[in-house]
Formats: C-alpha cells, structure tokens, sequence
C-alpha cells in the first residue's frame, strides 16, 4: 500500500439499494463521503493486483471523482484501470469493456434515470468480472465495510489528464484511457443486420432517438447517423451536460414528452426511442403508438431470430417480478424457459452466466441479452430496427401481430413519488399484513387467487431474497405488485404495478387505464393507497 492514509468516517446509510448507492450530488461530493464508500468498495472485493474499469454518464462531479477515485485505486494496490474519455461511458459499454479486457470490476459513476446537476443526485455502482453488477452478497459485505472503517488511503499524484486516450502511470497503476463508444459500437454491429438497417434508413425511413443531454448521445450519433445513415439531427439532446440540460433523463411518457409528441402527432417519423442518464434504459414509440416496455420484451422475444446474432434462437427469457406476464406466453410458445427474477439488474446475472437465458428484461424501460451483463438502451433499439428492417413491418403492425398471436396484456406503473416515509411504510405493512387473509376474497367481480411477499430462490447458486414486492392475483388474470422504490434520493416512492391479460381481439384497442380499470380500483380498496397518502391520484403513469 502507498499514499496516505486519510482517517474519516464512518459514514452512516451507504447500503447501495436496487442499483448502486444513490444520494444528492451535495452528500456524495461532500468531505470524505465519496471517499469512504469508494474505500468499502476496494476493501470489500480485494483491490490489490486488480484491474478495473472506471467511467460514468457526465453528471455533475463525475469527472472529480474519476480523479478521487484512480488516486484511490493507486494507494490501494490496483494494477491496472481502464478509463473511458472523459470519464464517460455508459452503463452497457463499462460492462462490455470488463468482459472484453477481462476485467475483475468495474466501478460506474451514474445515478441513472435520477436528475443530475449539483441539485441533482449522484451514484456509484460496482460491478463484478461477469460485467454485471454485484449481486446482494457483494453489495452486503461493501455496506458491512462502510461501517467498520476508519478512514481511507489515496495518492498525493494528481490523475493523468482523462481528456487524452492512451496510458498513462498514476504511481505504480496503469491507467488506460480509451474511447468509449469504439468497443461498444463494434459489438452493436457484430450483433444486428447493419446491411439492412442501413438500406432502410436509405430507403426514407425516419426516426428519432432522444439522448436527453446525458450518455447515449455519443454513442447514438456514431452508430444511427455515422454508422446506419440515419439523417443528421435524428438523434436529439445528442452532447452530455453536466446537469442532463435540467432534463429528467427518464426515458418514458412524461419525461420524454418532447419526442413522445412528436411521435403522436401530425409529423411523426417512422420511429421513436429515447434512453436515460447512463444509457441502459429505452423506451420505443412507434408513429402514433406507443411500446409498453413489458411488451417491448415480448415482441423483441418473439422476434428476435430475425437478428444475425440471436439467429440460433433463445436459450430462455426472464423477466423481473412486476413486469408483465406477456414475455412468458411467448416462452411458452417457443419452448424455452421463462424465469421471474426480483427488480434489478443484478438478479439476471447468474441466468445469463449460467446459459439459462438469452433475453431479459424489466417494466422500467429496461431489455437486454446475455451480450453484456446491464441492461441497455441502444441494443434495444438497434434490435427492433433489425426487426423493422428485416420484416418491413411498422410498429403498429408489429404489435398488432403480437397481441393476435399471444394476446395482449394490459399493463401500467402507477408512482407515487416522494411522499413521507410513514404513510408510504404504512400502506406497505397493511397490505403486508392482510396477504395470508387474501385468498378467496371477493372484489368486484372477480377474487383473490394469491396473495404474497414476493421471495427468490436463485436456481444457479441456491440464494435466497425475500421481500421482494406484495403481490395480489385475481381469479379473472389479473394482478397487482406494490413495493417501494430503492433507487430514490427523497421520502419514500411507492410503486403499483398493474396487469390484466385479455384473448379477445374485440379488446385489444382498448385503452390500456380503460381496460384496468377494474384491478386499479381493486388495488386501492386493498391496499388502501389514496386513504393512507391522500394522493388522488399517481404523479407519474407509465
Ligand atoms: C428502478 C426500477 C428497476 C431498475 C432500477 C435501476 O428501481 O424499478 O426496475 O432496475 O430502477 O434502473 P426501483 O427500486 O426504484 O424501483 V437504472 O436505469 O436507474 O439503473
Ligand atoms: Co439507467
């Protein structure tokens, strides 16, 4: 070890939650606080000898960081970091750069969809060699060392200058600095039919890809308009800002509402997409029809052979607890195993390693493939241009096949977003509380079949994760999912998650909070949300 030792700490709350440890950008870029999680990190997964790679989406003190954290690195022991240009890269390119390099880790500098700026939040994820990011036992044994130290060791050299590719020493650790769209952008092309997409665009096809002011800018320029021919301006919001532009880079309905406009008004292009801070998120709009993400899965699924690099057809889909059941019918008409994994990225690791599953995906805008270990937001709109491209169909047709084909599953997320811990924690326990009462119980027309905490027993290595998410199944298909945000910076968000899966072609036009009507109204007479919160009505309907 080298460098100094600086005593601070410990800090209290910094358990990482759903994806990596989250706070205001004013708390991590604080005294010590980066510092002292960073130090948990290395301490807890064994720095010395390794290599790492480091980069995140742009947001305010990101770069600062970099430079706290190589210094870290270097007084820890690290071999070796590899580091994308200016500190950036995106979440499924940092995984795709430790599986190329064989990387032991990675450390990702992102909040995510969170709002970024000094205002904003900030956050650190570590990820494991499979690029993934580390599952519950790693992330346990981090918070265990947050709250055992005493301070932590950084080196008094400055770090090398990120805005330069190539190596550079900071003491005895090689730091490479490397581009970081060129890797990911080879690995896009070796997966999708570029050839076709390309003759699409050529053809007059149209679209636009939101990049929000955050990561995928750079990416999406180079592959949709340098690489497919995509006019110049198809990709908006295309240069990282610091503080994402004051955008809220959450690619959906409501936070996108600029490019989901456009799709639904008079001069929509063909295609819509948008992705999120740190780029593993999409969302898809088709002209005058917009992709629910659980749908997103299932078509993708179902599609999916039509691309060069999943031609040998899919291994098996996993989806997590709360997203839609419509991936699992079309498992079921392939063959293949369907798994429902708790929300979060980390769950899916252990399926793909273990080649259990080709896709998986989440309700919050997030699909992928055992191509890396994250989800990601430009492989999800690259594979539904190779399905455009190859079938020649629009998007309304594509889903319009589906739901003849497998039905459609009428599905939203309804947020409750910051309210006060207590009522949010009440409506939790009483539902919680009234779940072994449940079954049998008559509502509206319909009664309850299950009710449960949703718990996980990992198939590959035996773990288990309990109270994962209440949920309520009814006798006519349909069902809810309550549970609380991990990835907020404020209060408390709750989170209900509803589903109703109709056959009936007669349904399939249906306005999607038409046709749930019933199981929205259920869910609030069992759950007892707008009494509890004295929120009318949800802030964000997804
Ligand atoms: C949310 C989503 C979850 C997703 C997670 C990280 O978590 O619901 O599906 O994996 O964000 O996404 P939560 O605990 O707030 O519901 V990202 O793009 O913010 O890394
Ligand atoms: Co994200």
């Amino acid at each position: 070890m080298t460098g100094t030792f600086i005593t601070a700490g410990p800090f209290e709350g910094q358990k990482p939650g759903t994806s990596g440890l989250r706070k205001k950008t004013a708390q991590f870029s604080a005294p010590h606080y980066l510092e002292c999680f960073i130090q948990a990190t290395l301490t807890a997964v064994g720095a010395k000898g390794k290599t790492l790679v480091l980069g995140g989406d742009g947001r305010a003190f990101g770069r600062e960081a970099a430079a706290i954290i190589l210094r870290m690195a270097a007084a820890n022991g690290v071999a070796k970091v590899i580091v994308g240009r200016d500190a950036l890269l995106s979440t499924p390119a940092a995984s795709h750069l430790i599986r190329l390099h064989g990387a032991d880790g990675g450390i990702i500098l992102s909040a995510s969809h969170n709002p970024g700026g000094m205002d904003g939040d900030f956050g650190v994820k570590y990820n494991i060699a499979n690029g993934g990011p580390a599952p519950e036992s790693v992330t346990a044994e981090i918070h265990a060392e947050t709250l055992r130290l005493s301070g932590y060791r950084i080196s008094a050299t400055a770090a090398p200058d990120l805005t330069q590719e190539g190596s550079h020493r900071l003491d005895d650790m090689l730091v490479e600095v490397v581009n970081p769209v060129a890797d990911y952008a080879a690995l896009m092309e070796s997966l999708f039919d570029f050839k076709a997409i390309r003759a699409m665009f050529a053809a007059g096809f149209t679209m636009k890809f939101d990049a929000m002011c955050a990561v995928t800018g750079p990416y999406a320029v180079e592959i949709l308009e340098r690489r497919l021919g995509a006019a110049p301006g198809t990709v908006m919001n295309a240069t990282p800002l610091p503080d994402f532009g004051g955008m809220h880079p959450d690619p959906n309905p409501t936070w996108a509402a600029d490019l989901y406009g456009l799709l639904m008004g008079p001069d929509a292009p063909d295609f819509g997409a948008a992705s999120d801070g740190d780029g593993d998120r999409n969302m898809v709009v088709g002209r005058g029809i917009y992709v629910n993400p659980s749908d997103s899965l299932a078509v993708l699924a179902a599609n999916a052979h039509l691309a060069p690099g999943y031609a040998g057809g899919l291994k098996g889909i996993a989806r997590s607890m709360p997203t839609s059941t419509a991936a699992d019918r079309v498992a079921k008409a392939l063959g293949i195993e369907a798994h429902e994994t708790p929300t979060g990225w980390k769950f899916f690791g252990n399926l793909l390693d273990a080649g259990r599953i080709t896709l998986c995906g989440e309700e919050s805008f997030g699909t992928g493939s055992d191509h890396v270990r994250e989800k990601d937001g430009l492989w999800a709109v690259l594979l539904w241009l190779n399905i455009l491209a190859v079938t020649g169909r629009s998007v309304r047709e594509l889903m319009e096949d589906h739901w003849q084909r497998f039905g459609r599953t009428f599905y939203s997320r309804h947020d409750y977003e910051a309210l006060p811990v207590a009522p949010a924690e009440a409506v939790m326990a009483g539902l919680r509380q009234s779940l072994s009462g449940l079954p049998g119980t008559v509502v509206g027309d319909t009664s309850v079949t299950l009710a449960d905490d949703f718990a996980y027993h990992d198939p590959v290595d035996g773990s288990e994760s309990r109270s994962q998410g209440l949920r309520v199944v009814f006798a006519n298909g349909a069902r809810f999912v309550l549970r609380l945000s991990g990835t907020g910076t404020e209060g408390a968000t709750l989170r209900l998650y509803l589903e109703q899966h109709s056959d009936s072609p007669a349904d399939f036009a249906r306005d999607p909070q038409e046709a749930l009507s019933a199981v929205i109204a259920a869910a609030d007479q069992l759950a007892k949300i707008t009494s509890l919160t004295g929120r009318p009505a949800a802030d964000v309907v997804t």
